[in-house]
């Protein structure tokens, strides 16, 4: 039978790639609106890590009291542009406001970046994983690569079409699931929580 996770996200192009990454069959993925979980949840701390532990909590206090067995994972993600100081970083979601699209984002970006020599930056994930009875876990992802002057490809979502992984001559937005599934941030954490989840049962 599959474990049962619940992922505590809105964000329809994470799950994509969580479904993409995990489909050997070891989960099953629900999202928190289809355990009827609809709460925006606010994004306080100052930290990938701290943000991604409040989505977890928030989701698995709803879900504990339905269902015993189940999972919670969180990922908190964003892009760190080492001319920016980091930013947009854990505001990444928020950087061109509340309602903004993955477009209306990186056109921002590119924007504020106009004649920047330095376009070095790196995406990072933190993925917090709540397992009944146990503290939660965490596990860390990073992809360092460098900001384009222009969009590339419509693939992926949020940054992915401004963003060219190191070593690579296609960006993230030319690229399918699988292939930035194989070297992103977000696939390397899941590589980096599967490995801890077998350690743990060796
Ligand atoms: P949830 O909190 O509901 O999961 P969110 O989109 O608000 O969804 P975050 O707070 O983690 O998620 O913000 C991450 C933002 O960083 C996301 O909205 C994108 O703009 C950007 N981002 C993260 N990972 C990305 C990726 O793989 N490709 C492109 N952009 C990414």
């Amino acid at each position: 039978m599959p474990q049962t996770v619940v992922i505590a996200t809105g964000n329809a192009g994470k799950v994509s790639e969580f479904n993409t990454i995990l489909k050997d069959g070891t989960f099953s993925f629900l999202v928190s609106k289809e355990i009827g979980f609809y709460e925006e949840i606010e994004e306080t701390a100052k930290t990938f890590k701290g943000n991604a532990e409040i989505k977890a909590k928030t989701v698995f206090e709803y879900v504990s009291s339905k269902q015993k067995d189940y999972w919670v994972m969180a990922d908190d993600s964003g892009l760190e542009v080492e001319a920016l100081g980091g930013r947009p970083g854990v505001f990444s979601a928020r950087y061109a406001g509340e309602n903004a699209s993955g477009k209306d984002r990186y056109t921002k970006l590119l924007k504020e970046m106009e004649g920047l020599a330095n376009r070095n930056a790196r995406f990072v994930c933190c993925l917090c994983l709540i397992r009944p009875g146990s503290p939660p876990e965490f596990f860390e992802g990073e992809c360092k690569g460098t900001i384009l002057t222009e969009p590339r490809g419509n693939g992926g979502f949020g940054y992915d079409p401004v963003f060219l992984p190191k070593g690579y001559a296609k960006g993230f937005g030319e690229m399918s699931d699988e292939e930035k599934n194989s070297l992103s941030h977000r696939g390397r954490a899941i590589k980096n929580m599967l490995e801890g989840l077998n350690e743990k049962k060796n």
